[in-house]
């Protein structure tokens, strides 16, 4: 898994929970010397499930290639070679400043840099001694791009040329996404030319990633897709690791390190995104991507829980190095809004995937509830999981992401009002409060993430104008049934454990009456007991 498990699903924590690690571990690589090619911890060793693997099968498999121009660069004295961090010329500042703009990223630099250079073999010790077996898969490299800097697609591609077994690449497809740049025209026509094996497919109209990775797929011949961004460079013996792995198990999603991965346990429960193999026809059988969504971001949610609940698996492998550019913002513009755009995806994604758990994803975004978000039709997406017979997202959570923190509510149990000693239950479409019984049903309520006070479908609800309390048919849209409540606060302190009606502008307050037996809102007062409340079990922290 991911070095830190602890990702919880703070908000939109879906999107976070895959690449945040990967952006931390990267931002140094801004400075293009830097590319990332040296992960702060390298394994030392292989662990025995990976050098099984190490005992040759009658001649049947062979040592990972030693192919790369790295081992005698063509100018060993040329800035950034071996990976070196390459530093800005004086009086160049302004210059870097303005060609920052042009890929997010020091432009300058890496036009300083061969497109071939040498960088150092990051992988773990052990890897060059690996074996492979002698009838690999064939892959198609897909590498789509929109705008791409010059020298960065190059490197790119260079990378994959020089550091990949010949026999194994049948083709690069270079994806453009309707690049506006000229010399991403005949330019690079003209350069590309050289190389039999890559093919520039040019899109008409904009697709987005999603769907231009797509449009690469379909014209891909090799056995495997190999997905790449546009801005990487392949360390040496990248690839036969990853169609080892697909070739061992048809199903298995291979991909090459390019963040922080504790080798202790390879399962990674959601991919970055960018870098991975797949056999070719299990892609299409999974349906790929859906297509439905739009530009960028939310497709690695998609796949990973697509091929981790629905009978395959992802490993990241060791051996497979893979530098990144991770940029603070994406370089090209959005044909709408990015984060709408993102939204929209990722709310797809939970609609299909996240069963119960969405409610958890809402729960952090609560605008896209309330403004009604359109994530399109989803037909299509949720019949393939049936038809594909996938397991449930819980499965997914207690299986390949046990450390993730997910709890389905923020708090539940009896709701015990704390100077009363009494607890809230349920009588007719009321509430009361009565003698607490931890085994009574009526006495039971979730304080879901959307903050709604829970008793099966019904909902806590005061009346409106006279304050008491009724029991209103749950309806995540509905505002007027959503309480604040708080165990510990650091923004409103004197309001801890309080139950605050709508917002706290208007601080309306849960409020218990025992000798009535009654519950009722009433101005929230922070010296009244009687407003303070506790549920028997927080999730939240
Ligand atoms: C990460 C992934 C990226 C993708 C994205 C979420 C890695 C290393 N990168 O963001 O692959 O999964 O999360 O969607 O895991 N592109 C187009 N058309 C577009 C937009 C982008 O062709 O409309 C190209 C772009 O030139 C690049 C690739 O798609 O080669 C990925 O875009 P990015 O580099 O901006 O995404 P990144 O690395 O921030
Ligand atoms: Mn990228």
């Amino acid at each position: 898994g991911m070095k830190n498990n602890e990702a919880s699903f703070s908000s939109l924590a879906l999107q976070r929970a895959a690449v945040s690690q990967a952006n931390q571990a990267l931002t140094e690589g801004q400075e293009l010397g830097k590319i990332n090619l040296t992960a702060k911890t390298r394994p030392a060793q292989l662990n025995q499930s990976q050098t099984k693997a190490l005992s040759p099968e009658d001649g049947r498999m062979h040592r990972v290639l030693r192919i790369d121009a790295t081992l005698s660069p063509r100018d060993p004295k040329a800035p950034g070679q071996f990976g070196r961090p390459v530093v800005v010329p004086h009086g160049k500042e302004k210059e870097v400043e303005r060609r920052w703009k042009e890929g997010n990223f020091n432009v300058y630099l890496s036009d300083l840099i061969p497109v071939d250079r040498a960088i150092e073999d990051t992988r773990p010790a052990g890897c060059a001694e690996q074996l492979v077996h002698n009838n690999l898969p064939t892959t198609s490299i897909i590498m789509c791009f929109v705008d791409e800097v010059w020298s960065t697609l190059l490197r790119s591609v260079h990378s994959v040329l020089n550091r990949s077994p010949p026999h194994l690449i049948k083709e690069i497809l270079l994806v453009d996404d309707f690049s506006t740049k000229d010399y991403l025209k005949d330019n690079l026509d003209k350069y590309m030319s050289q190389f039999p094996k890559v093919r520039i497919l040019r899109l008409k109209e904009r697709h987005g990633l999603i769907r231009a990775r797509l449009a690469g797929a379909q014209k891909a011949t090799g056995d495997v897709l190999t997905f790449l961004d546009s801005h990487v460079e392949c360390n040496i013996g990248w690839l036969e690791p990853l169609l080892e792995r697909v070739y061992l198990s048809r199903k298995k999603v291979a991909c090459p390190v390019i963040e922080v991965i504790n080798d202790k346990d390879m399962r990674c429960p959601v991919m970055a995104g960018g870098l991975f193999s797949i056999d070719k026809n299990y892609f299409f059988e999974l349906g790929t991507y859906d297509p439905g969504l739009d530009v960028w971001g939310g497709e690695n949610m998609e796949l990973s829980f697509k091929v981790w609940m629905c009978g395959g698996e992802i490993e990241i492998v060791p051996c497979s190095r893979v530098g990144h550019i991770f940029r603070n913002d994406n370089p090209y513009s959005f044909p709408k809004d990015r984060m709408k755009t993102v939204e929209r995806n990722l709310g797809r994604v939970a609609e299909v995937w996240l069963d119960e758990y969405k409610e958890l994803f809402y729960g952090h975004g609560d605008h896209l509830i309330d403004q009604g978000l359109d994530v399109g039709n989803l037909t299509q997406q949720r019949e393939l999981r049936k038809k594909l017979k996938c397991k449930s997202f819980k499965w997914y959570l207690e299986n390949v992401f046990p450390d993730l923190k997910a709890p389905i509510v923020r708090a539940s149990g009896v709701l015990i009002n704390v100077a009363l000693g009494k607890c809230i239950s349920i009588r007719n479409t009321t509430a009361i409060l009565e003698d607490c019984d931890g085994s009574s049903k009526l006495q039971q309520f979730n304080y879901t993430w959307l903050r709604l006070i829970k008793h099966g479908a019904w909902c806590l609800a005061p009346v409106p104008d006279n304050g008491a309390l009724r029991l209103h048919l749950c309806d995540n849209r509905n505002k007027g049934l959503r309480w604040l409540h708080k165990s510990t606060s650091v923004f409103r302190p004197e309001l801890v454990n309080h139950i605050v009606f709508g917002n706290y502008h208007q601080l309306l307050c849960l409020e218990g009456d025992f000798t009535q037996k009654t519950l009722k809102v009433a101005p929230c007062d922070p010296a009244k007991p009687d407003q303070k409340w506790k549920f028997e079990n927080y999730y939240e922290d």
